[in-house]
């Protein structure tokens, strides 16, 4: 079997998404996401330019050869516009060859190793009746494990927080990249942060008990002193984990944090393949990975670095906003399934329009996602809805300090 055509199908329905789409000479397709948020252009070009005149020929089904072949050709290693690039790659030749099988793809990963996949939601409000009214939504939407953002009294603008709720007015939630000719400006405090965050724990604790998991992002903001005394105050509240508490660039920074709380630490949405783990695993400095399969390499790469980690009883906790397309989240959910080391998965909703271009086959009820029996990821892509969607320049927001200093957001 070889492939006949490899397309890139730029669309906008909705937000910005990349899609692959790969054609063998039997005529099977598969798709891949190859979307990063506010760069999407860069992937669309290094696939067209780069990687599609590679793909004419090949045979579909060598996945491990053809990933080799992509990262080490193109000498320069690593990378999220690259990674970005292999992901897509990667999961449409999952496809294909689960299609070709006849099977679901989780079925190709080993099989299901659970019923279904817990996802978690996000729940946002600039106060706390704000935000109480969005995580009771989230429970009606059938969410059972919730992450809580709030505002800070004293910040205008908090990544992450909802700035008004939905048409509805039932809903508070944020769209990571805004469709602004220039990135958005935030500020920050950290100290405000700080003193603020701990009291809204308590108060969601004692508004909704002591079952339901909770999470929160620290969207990197942090130093490792800083990020240690957070996880020791929020120790009372049980969170199912603190997310991105430090830019974890430099992982042995983690150590500090550590040795300071109990509180479990996620990290990893910004990082693209197992060397950014390195330490992070080995000295059991995290509990749980966040890599998105869509920028780590694909299924290929996040399986070894998901069986790396669990040699570590450190679990999955794959990134899963909006800027990753129903694509990308379907193969994240094949693998959620079939892995032994699955700890939760993200899932922000998409909107009507992007569910018109990419027909799904998941589903979610009482707290868990599914990916379907269809053969391969169980998405398909309308292309003549996505043709409706012309790419809109988007960029996602920053951050300043008070004294005006850029500051990671
Ligand atoms: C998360 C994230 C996202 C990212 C976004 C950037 O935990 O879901 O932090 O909101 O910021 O994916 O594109
Ligand atoms: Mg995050």
């Amino acid at each position: 079997m070889k492939i006949v055509a490899a397309d890139v199908i730029v669309t906008s329905p909705d937000r910005n998404f990349v899609t692959l789409k790969i054609t063998t000479a039997d005529g099977l397709t598969g798709l891949g996401d190859g979307t990063l948020n506010g760069r999407e252009l860069a992937v669309a070009s290094y696939l067209s330019d780069h990687v599609v005149p590679l793909l004419i020929g090949r045979d579909p089904h060598r996945i491990e050869d053809t990933w080799q072949f992509l990262y080490r050709s193109a000498y320069w290693r690593r990378g999220p516009v690259t990674m970005a690039a292999i992901a897509a790659v990667d999961v449409a030749l999952w496809d294909i060859k689960a299609k070709a099988a006849g099977m679901p793809l989780y079925q190709l990963l080993g099989g299901a190793s659970r019923i279904g996949v817990m996802a978690y939601g996000h729940a946002s409000g600039r106060d706390i009746p704000e935000l109480f009214d969005s995580i009771r939504n989230h429970l009606e939407l059938g969410y059972r494990s919730i992450r809580v953002q709030t505002s800070v009294p004293g910040i205008n603008a908090v990544y992450g927080v909802a700035a008004q709720p939905s048409p509805d007015g039932k809903r508070y939630d944020y769209e990571p990249a805004q469709r602004t000719p220039l990135p958005a400006e935030e500020d920050w405090d950290t100290r405000s942060y700080l003193r603020h965050l701990p009291g809204v724990f308590e108060a969601v604790r004692n508004e909704f008990g002591p079952e339901l998991p909770l999470l929160h992002d620290g969207h990197h903001r942090m130093t490792p002193i800083q990020a240690a005394r957070l996880g020791k105050d929020l120790e009372p509240y049980d969170l199912f984990w603190l997310e991105d508490c430090t830019p974890a660039e430099n992982q042995e920074s983690l150590r500090l944090v550590r040795q300071h709380t109990v509180t479990p630490l996620a990290i990893g949405e910004v990082f693209n393949t197992v060397w950014d783990y390195q330490t992070l695993i080995r000295e059991q400095l995290i509990d749980y990975v966040r890599s998105a399969v869509t920028h780590t390499g694909g299924i290929t790469a996040m399986r070894k670095l998901l069986d790396f980690a669990a040699q570590y009883q450190i679990k999955s906790g794959i990134h899963g906003p909006t800027d990753i397309s129903p694509v990308g989240m379907a193969a994240a959910l094949h693998l959620d399934l079939a892995i032994h080391n699955f700890g939760i998965q993200e899932y922000m909703q998409h909107g009507p329009l992007t569910n018109e271009v990419f027909r799904q086959s998941f589903t979610f009820a009482d707290g868990y996602l599914h990916p379907g029996e269809q053969p391969g990821l169980g998405v398909e892509l309308d292309e003549q809805a996505a043709a409706r969607f012309p790419y809109t320049p988007a960029y996602l927001p920053f951050n300043r300090l008070k004294d005006g200093t850029v500051h990671d957001w």
